[in-house]
């Protein structure tokens, strides 16, 4: 069974199964029912998201990914030679790719992400294209700390990358708790460059989480299918549907899978219980105004160094320094 297979999987040092039976029994167990969103992106997963990512609704990438293009190099001599930069998550290298070829002067490219065949392939085509520039991956959780590795070379700050938005998938007080180890991490003289998505018209917000194509959808329903492959869940996917909306009084857009009927499913050795019209929460995506996230950034001990949006104010990419 299972259980035996994570135990032993465990005892291997390989504790992810376990730890995500244990996550999804904990989230599933309590009176709102959650599951983490990091569980979307197996591979499926990552390719519904780079799905998403291209789609007429979903305006947050293609924004970012503008104002990276327009400010780079503006960017990049805020960073200045010999500069070590730390990006955290390195799943989108198209970014990344835009800054890099703007700044050459770096002490080292350091991506840090906890699946170690996405960090080997970054690495790898990284290297290709910027032979001289040092990379040097870590394999971590970004949310828990972890040692910067030395250039070779002298270094002169270090700046961290986070871009993507996904500080919006952190609760206000984790994000705050997330930014404060960040500047830590980078130290006096240190800065964070970070995309940020704005608070905006409530219809646009909500295209972008409910696409006429459905891939949001089929995105959110994923996390069940991901259960019963790994988990030996017995979800059946026609009996939840996706339920996105913006939260107005929160600031939030909230990702939900709603049962549709009376059910019971099992999952390994356990059963959850759910009724028509339950849901689980599967994802939180906060935006912030401004005002809101400098207000944030300060309470980590941050200042705002400077913002670029693009002319429809939809997205920011700003930097903090220590
Ligand atoms: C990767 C967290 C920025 O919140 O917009 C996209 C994830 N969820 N569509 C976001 C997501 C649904 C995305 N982030």
């Amino acid at each position: 069974p299972l259980l035996e297979r994570t135990r032993a999987a465990a005892h291997a040092g390989d504790s992810e199964v376990a730890d995500f039976y244990a996550e999804v029994i904990a989230g599933l167990t309590m009176p709102v029912k959650t599951l983490p969103c990091k569980y979307f992106y197996d591979e499926r997963g990552s390719q519904l998201f780079d799905e998403i990512c291209e789609l007429d609704e979903y305006y947050p990438t293609r924004t970012e990914a503008a104002i990276m293009e327009r400010c780079a190099a503006e960017m990049a001599a805020l960073l200045g030679p010999d500069c070590r930069l730390v990006e955290y998550g390195s799943g989108s290298s198209t970014k990344t790719r835009i800054l890099l070829d703007s700044a050459p002067h770096l002490a080292a490219y350091v991506p840090v992400d906890i699946s170690r065949v996405h960090l080997q392939k970054t690495a790898e085509g990284l290297r290709r294209r910027y032979p001289r520039l040092e990379i040097l991956p870590v394999c971590a959780d970004y949310t828990a700390s972890f040692t910067l590795p030395e250039p070779s070379g002298p270094v002169s700050r270090t700046v961290a990358y986070f871009p993507g938005s996904t500080i919006g998938n952190f609760h206000p007080r984790q994000a705050q708790f997330f930014l404060t180890q960040i500047a830590q991490l980078c130290g006096e003289g240190g800065g964070l460059l970070i995309g940020v998505d704005l608070k905006k018209d409530p219809a646009v917000l909500h295209a972008a989480y409910n696409d006429a194509k459905g891939v949001t959808a089929a995105f959110n329903l994923n996390v069940l299918d991901r259960i019963n492959q790994e988990l030996r869940g017995a979800f059946v996917l026609d009996d939840f549907a996706h339920h996105a909306f913006y939260n107005e009084e929160l600031g939030r857009i909230e990702m939900h899978l709603v049962s549709q009927k009376d059910q019971t499913v099992a999952i390994c050795e356990s059963a959850v219980t759910f009724a028509a019209g339950e849901t689980i929460h599967t994802e939180c995506s906060y935006k912030y105004s401004r005002e809101e996230f400098a207000e944030l950034a300060r309470s980590a001990g941050f200042e705002i160094q400077n913002f670029w949006t693009d002319p429809n104010e939809l997205f920011s990419v700003q930097y903090l320094t220590v």
